[in-house]
């Protein structure tokens, strides 16, 4: 078959890549295009994956290590969707906290799997919110060796995605655009929403019809970068819960309503922590990607008596104190009005990134 055109999206936790995936893959199915994604993350159980399958696509999950860590893996999740659904254009998602694509990701596809693969220029996704307070000094809300990530992401990008623009007026859209362009001279600055469209079709259109020069190789210090992650609580949990006639949306809302006391009252710093609560095909999400203003309530879940809730959280703290939180807003909310099983529970801290190839 021919090359598939593969889009890398990567950028900081919360920054948007999975709603810009599953928006651009349904423009591109409506084209008649078969579309295949990836997403990836260092644990199973994703709410990214359960999200994009509700939508009807198919997807690939790299999951218990980042794509440069398990470049196989994605290898491995590329021939799966040439071979399954005969992909033209593949979608794929890093785990938000990594860094050194370039050398880890894109150099080693264009060295040997340049005949199955077109490796687009690559993506970062910002955040405009962390984005701003970076460019001018600030941390982005993070402790400083994330904020390190942050930068370095930056710094490879072919194109900076300057996302959520539907959250600024026109002028500081434009004028975030010339600083960021200011500060990233060698690098195309573009901007969009998945809210109101914005940007979208334009950032496409230059990423599918361009080849990734795959230059931009880091000067990066893998201390850092491993203890940037290593600061992050990483919790994914599964549950199924029971209820007679229950409303899910008040559930979810009172989940993530509790959280967000949690993380206020504690200081928290938030990396991304997301919520599904499933129905059969009724779904409603929940996300905090900052303080606690960042809170989204997205979707429905109906009312039934069964439902599955997905919970990803990386959040600053230590993996344990994570658990705590998470158990105990749970528990509080669910009360003695539903029953609940734990399908998965896991919550770890990341390892030292340990790419499978590092070509420079
Ligand atoms: N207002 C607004 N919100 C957006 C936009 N795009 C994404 N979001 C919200 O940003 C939050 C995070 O979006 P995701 O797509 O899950 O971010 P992500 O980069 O995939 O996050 P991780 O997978 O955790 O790294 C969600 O609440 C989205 O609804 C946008 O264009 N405008
Ligand atoms: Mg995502």
């Amino acid at each position: 078959m021919n090359q598939t055109r593969l889009i890398l999206c990567g950028g900081f936790l919360g920054a948007g890549k999975t709603t810009l995936i599953w928006d651009v893959a349904q423009r591109l199915m409506a084209q008649g295009k078969r579309v295949g994604l990836v997403t990836n993350d260092q644990a199973p159980e994703l709410v990214d994956s359960r999200l994009l399958q509700q939508a009807n696509l198919k997807v690939e999950e790299v999951a218990g290590s980042c794509f440069c860590c398990n470049f196989n893996g994605f290898v491995d999740a590329i021939h799966s969707l040439r071979r399954d659904v005969e992909a033209d254009v593949i979608l794929a998602e890093p785990v938000g906290s990594c860094a050194d694509l370039t050398a880890t990701i894109v150099r080693p596809l264009k060295k040997y799997h340049n005949t199955e693969v077109m490796v687009s220029p690559l993506t970062v996704l910002s955040d405009p919110t962390r984005l701003k307070s970076i460019l001018y000094g600030g941390d982005g809300g993070l402790h400083e060796d994330a904020a390190y990530i942050y930068r370095k992401q930056l710094e490879e990008s072919e194109v900076i995605l300057i996302t959520k623009t539907d959250l600024l007026s026109e002028e500081e859209v434009e004028k975030l655009v010339k600083d960021t362009q200011a500060c990233f001279h060698h690098t195309k600055v573009m901007a969009a929403s998945t809210m109101n469209g914005s940007g979208i079709r334009e950032w496409f259109q230059y990423v599918a019809n361009r080849q990734g020069e795959g230059t931009k190789i880091l000067d990066i210090d893998y201390d850092k970068y491993a203890h940037g992650e290593a600061v992050l609580g990483w919790l994914n949990g599964t549950v199924a819960l029971t209820g007679k006639n229950a409303y899910w949306d008040t559930l979810l809302k009172d989940i993530m309503t509790g959280i967000c006391k949690v993380v206020k009252k504690e200081k928290l710093r938030v990396g991304h922590i997301k919520v599904i609560a499933e129905n059969g095909k009724q779904y409603a999400v929940g996300n905090i990607t900052g303080d606690v203003s960042t809170l989204q309530l997205r979707g429905t879940a109906g009312t039934s008596d069964h439902a599955k809730l997905i919970i990803n959280a990386r959040v600053e703290t230590a993996p344990e104190h994570l658990d705590e939180i998470i158990r105990s807003v749970l528990v509080e909310a669910i009360g003695d009005q539903y029953t609940d099983e734990v399908l998965a529970w896991r919550y770890l801290q990341p390892g030292r990134p340990n790419p499978t190839h590092r070509m420079v």
